[in-house]
């Protein structure tokens, strides 16, 4: 994690003063950022494991789209995907099991200037963390989830995940799961969410179209990112996988992205389906209707900043 510090931010003010000097061009405008100044611990995840390409994709955005340290944040909560903040040169939080997207949640309403990214894995996500994914898709907040779904728990070595498939083999289902998964595009467009795309670690420029678009989005953007286990699910994927004999589809050029039920009806595909956005609206998103508030209450209250107005609010709750 970065050990850059920043004064507190004032989110009227805009901008925020960074200690340490950004790399400077000759004319003096701010470069983007380096692979080498991105990249913090070397990822200790199994060689062959799809976070890899995952991570390297991420670094490549922040690179392509010059970002800078402190305008992007990285937040996740426990398994090995969910190890991301570690990697990244720039602030984030190595967050608690399923509770990453209210963490995530906090860090966007108040810091209205920076992108925020929560990585995550299908345990953390859909398990423990179920009942986040739902509220923060319903209420648009403003970020980015990637969920790297390897339908298993590989941090802790093998347990049965909310999308294991029915007859999956795994120490918590020793003669094979007997629970329905779930079906994290249907899940996500049921419970709000005003982007969603589905993408796969083996097509790395699928990958970054996706985190580019969903960045984009002024909402609650959510990614399904196929990111094989490699120890203790090995082969999940490989019929999306043309490199394996498996097919990958891309969502077709005349699907509506705006049309609801046209995007049930692609999550429903049964596996590999189709990959690329399936949804996609445009709602006014949770930071916007509490800007708007602080702006009906500043012309009421002189002189008090956004989060003092909160607090009063707060304080009228006791
Ligand atoms: C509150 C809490 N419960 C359980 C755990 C144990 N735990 C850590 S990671 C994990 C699941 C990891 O699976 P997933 O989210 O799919 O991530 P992956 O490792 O597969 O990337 C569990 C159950 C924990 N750390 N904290
Ligand atoms: S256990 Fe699985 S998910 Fe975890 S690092 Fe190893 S291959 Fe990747
Ligand atoms: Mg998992």
């Amino acid at each position: 994690m970065s050990t850059l510090t920043t004064e507190l931010p004032d989110r009227n003010a805009g901008n925020i003063a960074v200690v340490n000097a950004p790399t400077q061009s000759a004319n003096g405008e701010r470069k983007g950022l380096t692979k080498k100044e991105i990249a913090a611990d070397h990822p200790t995840w199994c060689p062959g494991c799809g976070d890899f390409s995952v991570l390297a994709l991420y670094f490549k955005l922040i690179e392509k789209r010059k970002m800078w340290h402190e305008k992007i944040t990285t937040v996740a909560g426990i398994g090995c995907s969910s190890r991301f903040p570690y990697f990244v040169q720039a602030h984030g939080a190595h967050y608690i099991h399923g509770r990453a997207l209210p963490f995530a949640s906090g860090i966007s309403l108040s810091r209205p200037d920076l992108h925020v990214f929560v990585f995550g894995g299908d345990g953390d996500a859909f398990s423990i963390g179920g009942n986040h994914f739902n509220h923060t898709a319903r209420k648009n907040i403003k970020m980015t989830y990637c969920v790297m779904d390897n339908w298993v728990y590989g941090l802790t070595k093998k347990q049965t995940s909310p999308t294991s498939p029915l007859g999956f083999k795994s120490k918590t289902d020793q003669w094979g799961a007997v629970d329905y998964p779930i079906n994290p595009m249907k899940q996500a467009i049921s419970a709000g969410a005003t982007f969603v795309a589905r993408t796969t670690h083996t097509n790395p420029n699928h990958v970054l179209q996706m985190m580019e678009a969903a960045m984009d989005h002024d909402g609650f953007s959510f990614i399904e990112c196929l990111s094989e286990c490699v120890e203790f699910y090995e082969g999940a994927f490989d019929a999306s996988n043309p490199r394996k004999g498996g097919v990958f589809n891309e969502v077709p050029k005349t699907h509506d992205v705006t049309d609801e039920l046209a995007a049930y009806k692609l999550a429903g595909e049964p596996f590999p389906g189709s990959f690329g956005i399936f949804y996609k609206v445009n709602k006014p998103t949770k930071n916007a209707k509490e800007a708007e508030i602080n702006k009906s209450f500043q012309s009421k209250v002189t002189g008090l900043k956004d989060w003092q107005i909160l607090q009063k609010n707060f304080d009228r709750m006791k």
